[in-house]
């Protein structure tokens, strides 16, 4: 790999090894956090070397990214806002190509502004999971009017009945020769299979319709300002057409969770419901002028949906090897699928409770 200060100096900006860092522990691309100018005086960037193994195509990547925060940008302005430049990101033009990444023959990098004075993750609390509903709820409404055309950045990413196909495929072929020991998860798993699809299967009947989404809204791609409020989206890679409950779903698989993602005593494991009860409440306030009523009831299904889907996709790339989702020991993939599993079922014993708060807050 090449010295990260070399790949930096293609964004204009001059800066020592000494100044450059690792940042967040996100599963796919590389992250550092680079200090550049005096002391006292600093501007930080952050650094980016993009998965091109998952991202396959970079320039269309970069393009949808374009696309998204000149729109957000754009909104942001006409309602007044006076903090833009925080609440949106802001990449960096490579001068030699005009591009916001530099491809240096081997890896792909980009850079953006790091925004000061914000925190990420275990930030979620009752007290501001209402306002994170209620900004999530702006971001899709935000991205409502996009008029140009996003390509699926990972072809049918959030495409339940592709997921499962890979799923099976995995456990057909056992690359790993792992699948014995995981039977009873994979006939678990299998079971939900149908319920799973419920959302494709509406689109396919014309009753669900799919909006611009960002598609990994977990907690760590969210940055709050000291006080809980959300200031800013994060991690647009994924920004694409899909179904409403991706976001909504994803967001409590990994906020309501009282765990961790990757806990290995799934008696950690739980469905925070005041939580549920704060995201929904402020989720619809600001999503009901474009939800369908279709979309609003089947909000709890979109909970299930995602811890689900994450255990297909740990549990896939636990049978394949582990090539796709960086792992710190051999059956961190495992762990994972497990602790996935665990808040599926603390999900399901919840299914009606919730169902019953939604119709209360649409009933009014
Ligand atoms: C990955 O990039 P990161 O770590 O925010 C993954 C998400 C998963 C998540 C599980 C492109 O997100 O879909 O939900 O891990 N992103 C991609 O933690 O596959
Ligand atoms: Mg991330």
């Amino acid at each position: 790999m090449k010295p990260l200060d070399e790949i930096v100096s293609h964004f204009g900006i001059k800066v020592n090894e000494t100044d450059i860092s690792p940042l967040g522990d996100g599963l796919i691309n590389d992250t550092y956090k680079v200090t550049a100018g005096q002391a006292g005086d600093n501007q930080c960037y952050v650094l980016q070397r993009i998965n091109h193994h998952i991202f396959k195509d970079v320039d269309t990547l970069q393009r949808n990214i374009g696309i998204v925060t000149r729109h957000i940008r754009a909104h942001l302005l006409t309602k007044g806002a006076d903090d833009i430049d925080s609440r949106t990101l802001r990449f960096l033009e490579n001068p030699e190509t005009g591009k916001t990444y530099h491809f240096d023959g081997e890896n792909y990098w980009r850079m953006m502004l790091f925004l000061d004075n914000t925190v990420t993750s275990k930030a979620v609390t009752p007290e501001n999971a209402y306002r994170t509903g209620a900004a999530f709820g702006e971001f899709q409404h935000m991205l409502s009017d996009v008029t140009e055309e996003l390509k699926e950045s990972i072809p049918d990413f959030h495409n339940m009945e592709f997921r499962l196909e890979q799923f099976r495929e995995a456990v057909n072929a056992d690359r790993a020769g792992r699948a014995d020991s995981v039977r009873n998860l994979i006939e678990e798993l299998e079971k939900r299979s149908a319920h799973a699809c419920l959302a494709e299967k509406l689109h396919r009947e014309g009753k669900l319709p799919k909006r611009i989404c960002h598609c990994d809204t977990k907690v760590d791609n969210i940055l709050f300002d000291p006080e809980g409020n959300v200031v800013c989206v994060i991690d647009l890679d994924t920004v694409m057409p899909s179904f409403i409950f991706s976001d909504f779903g994803d967001f409590l698989r990994s906020a309501a969770n009282t765990g961790r993602e990757d806990d290995p005593d799934t008696g950690n494991v739980g469905f925070d419901m005041e939580i549920f009860r704060q995201f929904a409440k402020g989720y619809i306030e600001s999503a009901r002028c474009f939800l369908t009523p279709l979309e609003t009831e089947l909000l709890p299904y979109a909970a299930e949906r995602f811890a689900y889907m994450q255990a297909i996709r740990f549990l896939t790339d636990y049978l394949n090897g582990d090539t796709y989702y960086k792992t710190e020991y051999p059956e961190h993939n495992l762990t994972r699928t497990k602790a996935q599993y665990a808040l599926l079922r603390a999900i399901e014993s919840k299914t009606e409770e919730m169902t019953d708060y939604i119709h209360g807050l649409t009933r009014v």
